[in-house]
């Protein structure tokens, strides 16, 4: 499966991705197919609406204490639900989906997810830290929410302009 990254401001991020109700070989694809375009292009979290599938389907890799991606901390989640959020905390955060550009946004610092894995089986996790802020962030995908969106109005007109003038250079290059 052939897979590129949807990228702002295409309104197709902006579509709520529907429940997956079929744990089938091509739900499977979809999800072998998200892992490496997440590696290759230096993600640690990716919602398959970014690569314009609009289904509850996350692929998340948090790097290990030796900054490594390891296969075994690749996490599939699907069809997420969070029950528990508490605590605050802040991080610089970005998305594939809107290239070289970073910002401080608040989020929950815990939260207890329930989701469903590539076979339909239920599970539960409890997240913390950067785990924690990376399941907020790709659910808002679900939703058509991006990180930019909870930008202050100047933070925001501030994004609109370099982030112009950042897809004019590429062009032009
Ligand atoms: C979401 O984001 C996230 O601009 C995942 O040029 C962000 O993987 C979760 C990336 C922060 C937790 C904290 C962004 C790669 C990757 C870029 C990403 C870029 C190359 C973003
Ligand atoms: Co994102």
């Amino acid at each position: 499966m052939k897979l590129t990254i949807v990228e702002y401001p295409d309104k197709r991020l902006r579509l709520k991705s529907k429940e997956v109700k079929v744990f089938d070989a091509k739900l499977h694809e979809l999800l072998d197919a998200m892992n490496p375009i997440m590696i290759n292009t230096n993600g640690i979290g990716l919602a398959a609406i970014q690569v314009a599938h609009p289904v509850q389907v996350l692929v998340l890799n948090i790097p290990d204490e030796e900054g490594e991606q390891t296969p075994e901390n690749l996490l599939e989640i699907i069809n997420p639900i969070i029950s528990k959020k508490s605590g605050e905390t802040m991080y610089q955060e970005g998305c594939l989906s809107v290239p070289k550009f970073y910002e401080d946004i608040k989020r929950s610092e815990f939260l207890t997810l329930h989701f469903q894995d590539r076979d339909g089986n239920t599970r539960t996790l409890e997240a913390e830290g950067l785990l924690s802020i990376a399941i907020q962030h790709e659910m808002d995908h679900l939703e058509g929410v991006l990180f930019i969106d909870k930008l202050s109005y100047s933070r925001r007109k501030k994004f609109e302009k370099e982030y112009k003038r950042m897809l004019k250079e590429r062009k032009e290059s």
